[in-house]
């Protein structure tokens, strides 16, 4: 098994904060440079099938392409710490917060990174009033997040679960353009502080 990362980028980044929740580090990691467009090489297309990072190559060759799918396959090698749910309820709520993570929050957060930092025009052909649209999607988002997490300790459990993972990884990697959260979002500004007080925050960007 190999995993395809690159170092600075949010998704890799979730794949990463994972393995680190798990204690896993004895897994084979491959740097791909995005900025010198490794992903795009005929070698990389051939092997993954898509000119993105991460991929999880499994021994038998199936290339796995999606962060979440990937920490999904990942925890049913490495069941504990239990990430994605231990029963019907438990599993459906982590899904459902994952997915708002994602949507909601993530994804606006990582455009606006792509479209609003200088170094990311290479990948991109950079639009500012979608840099602009994105970031204030995901502030309006956060608010839902800030509600949450004014009546539970973590996202989606009580206990740090997937969902916090991709919030968490996005957040991160919009200090690119240094977005903040909003100083009316207590509840989230005191989560994301227990967030980079773990251990896993070292397996950041
Ligand atoms: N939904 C995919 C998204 C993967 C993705 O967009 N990865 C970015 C890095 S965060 C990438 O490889 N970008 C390459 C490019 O834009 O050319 C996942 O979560 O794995």
């Amino acid at each position: 098994m190999k995993l395809y990362d690159s170092r600075r980028a949010p998704n890799p980044r979730r794949v990463r904060w994972f393995l680190a929740e798990k204690g896993v580090d004895d897994l084979e990691i491959v740097q791909i440079d995005l900025m010198t467009g490794e992903h795009k090489t005929p070698e990389y297309r051939a092997e993954v099938g898509m000119t993105n990072v991460p991929a999880l190559i499994l021994d038998d060759g199936t290339a796995l392409t999606e962060s979440v799918a990937i920490c999904r396959y990942l925890e049913s090698l490495y069941p504990e710490p239990n990430l994605f749910g231990r029963d019907a309820r438990d599993t459906a709520i982590i899904e459902m917060w994952t997915r708002r993570a994602e949507l909601m929050a993530a994804m606006p957060l990582m455009q606006a990174v792509r479209h609003g930092h200088p170094a990311l025009a290479v990948l991109e052909t950079q639009v500012p009033e979608v840099a602009a649209n994105n970031r204030q999607m995901a502030e309006r988002s956060l608010a839902i997040f800030d509600k949450r997490l004014g009546e539970s300790e973590w996202i989606a459990a009580d206990r740090v679960t997937m969902a916090d993972g991709v919030l968490y990884s996005g957040i991160e990697f919009s200090r690119l353009v240094r977005f903040e959260v909003p100083e009316a979002m207590p509840n989230v500004t005191r989560w994301l502080a227990a967030m980079r007080a773990r251990g896993s925050a070292k397996a950041g960007g």
